[in-house]
């Protein structure tokens, strides 16, 4: 049992591993990553970027496809244990609400977030420049798509698992068109998934932590616990190499998601391994997805690496919180409601 309450399910078949001897800091990866190779199906080269949540006895993905074209889909991918996955071999087929098909141009970085009975796909798709796509899903059969939530240009959209004060809650990243040189969260509400307001700021990129210097983005789904939501981010920093994206942590107010309570200086997770540094894109951690089971508090992190694999991470709620809350420095106006 965990000193820090998780309010989510029990999922006593979270994947896991426990921490080993020489681990450094509060995250651990996974011994046997990365959890999926290149070329993983017929036409598509590369599977990273992806999420997953528990589904029947097993757990269910969606999965950022690299086609051998160069184009990125959405696959769906099923698991008895998270860990080992069987794709459908032809992309997500998505219609609209008269069940025509309603098919994006491309699709990359789906989150996967079930509110009440309900599961949405949020994604970066075309809408005349980068913008978020939206779509929703009861049986992982039928795939509609809704409203673009917001205007160009816009990625990682994250959405929390339940409403907050009865409108559902949706993280972003205002962005420019190409690879994105500056970026803060922001923070919307909406009472039915089609109208989005409310608008604040919730975080800014590190003022003196230059692994998250250049532009920061919502990753997993952020898990609600006793302290607060802990949200696990991407960081990034610019080098004479080119962009490095690592993972942060960070713990948002409970009933005002738009205040960050603690928010760790250091990154929790930064390019180490041959599959992270080595890649289609080198030096990429890029977090989408956290199973949490609420009895123990072990926690699994899916993240992309270098543009080319999926890895596995782990901790648990009490590490991290304690972590982040002992590494916490003040950003900005982090702290604040986040309107000017
Ligand atoms: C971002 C997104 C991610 C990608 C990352 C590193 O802008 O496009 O899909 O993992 O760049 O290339």
């Amino acid at each position: 049992m965990s000193k820090v309450t998780v309010f989510a399910d029990n999922m006593p078949n979270i994947p896991w591993q426990d921490r080993p001897a020489n681990a450094i800091g509060p995250v651990w990866r996974y011994s046997e990553n990365p959890i999926i190779g290149r070329n993983p199906l017929p036409g598509v080269a590369r599977i990273f970027n992806s999420a997953v949540q528990p589904w029947e006895d097993g757990f269910i993905g969606v999965f950022r496809g690299e086609q051998t074209n160069g184009v990125p889909h959405i696959y769906l991918g099923r698991s008895k244990d998270g860990i080992h996955w069987e794709y459908e071999t032809e992309k997500i087929q998505f219609v609209n609400e008269k069940g025509e098909s309603y098919m994006p141009r491309y699709a990359y970085d789906p989150r996967l977030v079930k509110v009440e009975d309900t599961y949405y796909i949020i994604w970066c798709t075309d809408f005349y420049g980068a913008a978020l796509g939206m779509a929703k899903t009861k049986d992982f059969k039928t795939f509609i798509r809704i409203e673009n939530p917001f205007l160009p240009f816009n990625r990682n959209g994250v959405l929390f698992p339940r409403k907050l004060n009865g409108n559902f809650a949706l993280l972003s990243r205002p962005s420019d068109s190409g690879h994105t040189p500056f970026g803060d969260v922001f923070i919307s509400e909406s009472p039915d998934l089609t109208f989005w307001g409310k608008h604040r700021h919730v975080m800014t990129r590190g003022y003196n932590q230059w692994w998250q210097a250049l532009k920061i983005g919502g990753g997993a789904a952020p898990i609600e616990t006793s302290e607060g939501w802990l949200l696990f981010y991407h960081g990034v920093t610019g080098t004479c190499n080119g962009y490095v994206y690592s993972m942060g942590a960070c713990i948002l107010d409970k009933d005002e998601p738009s205040k960050v309570k603690y928010r760790s200086e250091n990154f929790i997770l930064t390019p180490e391994e041959w599959y992270e540094e080595r890649g289609f894109v080198a030096n990429v951690i890029f977090p989408v997805s956290a199973l949490c089971d609420a009895e123990s508090g072990k926690i699994a992190i899916y993240y992309g690496a270098a543009d080319s694999y999926v890895g596995l991470a782990f901790t648990t709620v009490d590490e991290i919180v304690e972590y982040v809350k002992a590494h916490h420095v003040e950003n900005g106006d982090d702290a604040s409601i986040g309107i000017l």
